[in-house]
């Protein structure tokens, strides 16, 4: 694994994560985003061993055309609220299952942010980090008719899907 992921085009989302223990629940938001051909990276960047880079990554993240990131970590979970408060691009918070509180802890300190800087949060693990994907392809449909039409679509295949569900007929 690498440190840095791009697709071709110039990356519109960025998802950051604390370590690439984080991938196999962020890579959920990368498959996402990838369906919906939003162009993104991925990177490692982590708030209490790399928080220059972290810094330095938020700071230029507007500039360099990124119009929402997505950041997952675990444990105290310091990464989200770290890269909102340098900042002003919408930061979707992800907490990733850590070992002994099963991200629990990731959870509450990821929500718990205080009056004046916001990290919207997503649910603990895989289904946070494809929300959350899913959310940042919400927030550039605003502007962008195509993936509105792709959301759409999105939500009619989702609608067919659980009408062909089927239950087992024994009791
Ligand atoms: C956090 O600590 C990361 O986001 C990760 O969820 C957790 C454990 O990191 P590693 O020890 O696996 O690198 O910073």
């Amino acid at each position: 694994m690498q440190n840095t992921l791009e697709t071709n085009e110039r990356p519109v989302v960025g998802i950051v994560m604390g370590s690439n223990s984080d991938w196999d629940v962020m890579q959920h938001a990368a498959r996402m985003l990838k369906d919906f051909g939003v162009p993104f990276e991925a990177r490692v960047v982590s708030a209490h061993r790399m928080p220059d880079e972290m810094f330095e990554y938020a700071e230029g993240a507007r500039s360099r055309g990124l119009r929402v990131i997505i950041a997952g970590a675990g444990g105290a979970a310091h990464l989200p609220g770290m890269i909102a408060a340098k900042c002003t691009l919408p930061v979707c918070g992800v907490p990733v299952p850590s070992k002994y509180l099963r991200g629990v802890d990731s959870l509450h300190s990821i929500v718990q942010m205080p009056k004046g800087v916001p990290v919207a949060t997503f649910a603990i693990g895989e289904a946070g980090a494809a929300n959350a994907a899913l959310y940042a392809v919400q927030i550039l449909s605003v502007t962008d008719e195509t993936l509105a039409r792709r959301l759409a679509d999105f939500r009619i295949a989702q609608n067919a899907k659980a009408r062909a569900m089927t239950l087992p007929l024994e009791t």
